[in-house]
């Protein structure tokens, strides 16, 4: 791989995901034809990566997989869905509607919510899935661009206190995800027998080859980091002056994904680029996009993400760029702070006298478990909720905007089906894991079946060094592209083999330090064995109110890592 003169563009053999992505007739392909296609369940050739763009993965329940295999089956192909919700709103009627779709459509019977703000269906069918964009189209519910090399589904904080603020960074979100979204007409046609039209799409934004790779977005309202800034490639950080939002501080490339081995690969934080007003977020995330479309690797996709360019480009080259494109200059950062991520969980009066619940939904799965209901219990609620629903970035659930009258009734209804519980830990609200095994084909570890009894096992450490009413932000993910978040908590897992994690120490509570790896393919038994004496130290010598990752970092356990890209692996 060689780079041009000014480091701009890399030089060099294309990336067959770009052959694709430009030969596709703007993400048709072939799929229509491969839907009619009754023989396989799959999606063949490029159609199985063009279908991302629309918001879908092909999968098989990997604990089948070699059952199926032995009867000379193939893999059960189904397909994964994850929903478009900027900000994560729902409205209690389409609530219901995908309720009922995961139920009688769905091989799991599961609506699960993801770090990201919205929610996937697994395992729908070949034969469902035009049935299923017709259904979420009627409540208004798509799917495009949800993954795939575009802008992802747009993040905002869930703040349901401060509903003023919220609503304008809310609005913000929604804006900047239909500004950035593909212009192709390719959804329609093929999903909701839309038109077909004589004339070639065009992609003023995305371009012909849409991005390099993924490329992610937040609205975020400090000081409430909920939606971890440091893990997208651009974030509005929300300033607001007497209750109104003024403008935005810019933060760019931050990403998590590493691969095992590679050292040129690594989490980073994003870099201040400073303080735009409010009227001119538009231009200047179109200009952000643009120059990453424009300056992304196109050879190497594990370098491709916007954290790379930055780094090959430098920060002020590309800060320069996105001035000249957007005709924005930025000005001085106005200061803000985080001070917490996760979120509250129960009630909350919001400045507007609404009252909001947050549910803790554990790992986000909503399902009907024996004992707990849970799925039914949120479809109860919907049916009599006048507000929305809030998905949150920590994957639970807020019920916003309840009325006074309805309050007793919805706390009822969230008691009788598991969704409220009195004795759920702090540390248990502090811990996240993303999906991974069975449906995850990257997965090389358990992450979302490991997390209950981890956290059942972490409480008991805590309270062995009698600190029980303490937590740590916990996080495991079943593969390094860090999907449940680990390379932003206290205590990050990263799957490296069955049973087998490298541990992660020393992220803080605000998700404004990366942790470093600590020990390497490490088994369950001796990650709570590593866990204990260190725990044990933090119940001893811990200051007053100092969590563990600072603990650690300031007792010298683990360094501190500054800079990225040269101190992450050093
Ligand atoms: Fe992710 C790929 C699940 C948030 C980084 N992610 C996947 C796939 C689709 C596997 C695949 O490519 O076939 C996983 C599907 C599992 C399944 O069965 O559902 C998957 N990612 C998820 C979710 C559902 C995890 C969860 O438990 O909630 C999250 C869905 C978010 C959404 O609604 O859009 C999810 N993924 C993330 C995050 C966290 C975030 O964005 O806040 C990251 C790290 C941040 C970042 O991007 O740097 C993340 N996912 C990845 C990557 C690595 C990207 C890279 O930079 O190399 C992959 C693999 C890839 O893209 O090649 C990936
Ligand atoms: Fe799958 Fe890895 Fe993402 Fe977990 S981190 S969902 S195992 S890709």
């Amino acid at each position: 791989m060689t780079t041009d003169n000014n480091n701009l563009v890399v030089q060099g053999k294309l990336a067959d995901n770009e052959r694709l992505k430009g030969e596709s007739n703007f993400l048709r392909g072939t799929i229509a034809d491969d839907l009619k296609d009754d023989l396989t369940g799959s999606f063949v050739g490029d159609n199985f990566q063009l279908i991302r763009f629309h918001g879908m993965y092909q999968q098989d329940d990997r604990d089948v997989r070699a059952e199926r295999a032995k009867q000379k089956l193939e893999p059960l192909q189904n397909v994964m869905l994850r929903a478009r919700l900027p900000g994560g709103i729902i409205k209690p009627a389409q609530w219901l509607s995908i309720d009922k779709f995961a139920d009688e459509k769905t091989l799991y019977g599961s609506i699960r919510l993801t770090t990201r703000q919205t929610f996937q269906f697994h395992g729908v069918l070949k034969p469902n899935i035009k049935l299923m964009h017709q259904t979420l189209n009627q409540v208004g519910i798509d799917s495009i661009a949800t993954a795939g090399d575009v802008n992802r589904n747009v993040l905002c904080t869930s703040n349901p206190i401060e509903s003023v603020i919220h609503q304008q960074a809310y609005e913000w979100a929604v804006k900047i995800s239909e500004h950035l979204l593909p212009k192709t007409r390719a959804y329609a046609e093929i999903w909701l027998d839309g038109e077909k039209k004589e004339t070639t799409d065009h992609e003023p934004i995305l371009g012909s080859n849409y991005l390099p790779r993924k490329f992610k977005t937040t609205v975020v309202i400090p000081p409430l980091n909920d939606i971890d800034v440091h893990a997208n490639d651009l974030n509005f950080v929300a300033i607001a002056q007497d209750g109104k939002l003024v403008g935005f501080n810019v933060l760019v490339g931050g990403g998590l994904a590493m691969t095992h081995g590679d050292q040129a690969t690594f989490p980073r934080k994003a870099d201040d680029f400073g303080f735009i007003g409010v009227e001119d977020t538009l231009a200047v995330a179109e200009a952000v996009v643009t120059t990453q479309r424009d300056w992304g690797n196109r050879v190497d996709r594990k370098n491709a993400k916007t954290k790379y360019t930055l780094e090959r480009v430098g920060v002020e080259t590309f800060k320069r760029e996105v001035e000249k494109r957007s005709g924005v200059t930025f000005g001085e950062s106005h200061p803000y702070e985080f001070t917490e991520r996760g979120d509250r969980i129960g009630w909350v009066e919001g400045i507007d006298g609404k009252h909001h619940l947050t549910l803790f939904i554990e790992n986000g799965r909503i399902l009907d478990y024996p004992g707990k209901p849970l799925k039914t219990g949120c479809a109860e609620i919907a049916k009599i909720h006048q507000g929305d629903f809030r998905l949150t970035a920590n994957q639970n659930l807020i019920v916003a905007g309840v009325s006074a009258e309805n309050k007793a009734k919805i706390e009822d209804i969230a008691r009788s089906h598991g969704l409220m519980v009195d004795d759920l830990s702090l540390q248990r609200q502090d811990s996240m894991a993303c999906v991974a095994l069975p449906t995850c084909p990257l997965a090389m570890a358990e992450a979302e079946r490991y997390l209950p009894e981890a956290v059942t096992q972490l409480e008991g450490l805590l309270a062995k060094h009698e600190i029980a009413q303490k937590s740590i932000i916990y996080r495991v993910t079943g593969c390094p592209n860090g999907c449940g978040r680990s390379m932003l908590a206290e205590i990050g897992l990263v799957g490296k083999g069955p049973g087998k994690y490298n541990l992660h120490l020393g992220g803080n509570r605000q998700g404004t330090r990366i942790p470093k790896m600590y020990k390497e393919n490490i088994g369950e038994q001796q990650i709570m064995d590593e866990l204990d004496v260190l725990i044990g130290l933090w119940a001893k010598d811990g200051q007053s109110a100092e969590s563990f990752g600072d603990f650690v970092i300031r007792t010298g356990v683990i360094a501190e890592v500054v800079n990225s890209a040269e101190d992450f692996y050093a």
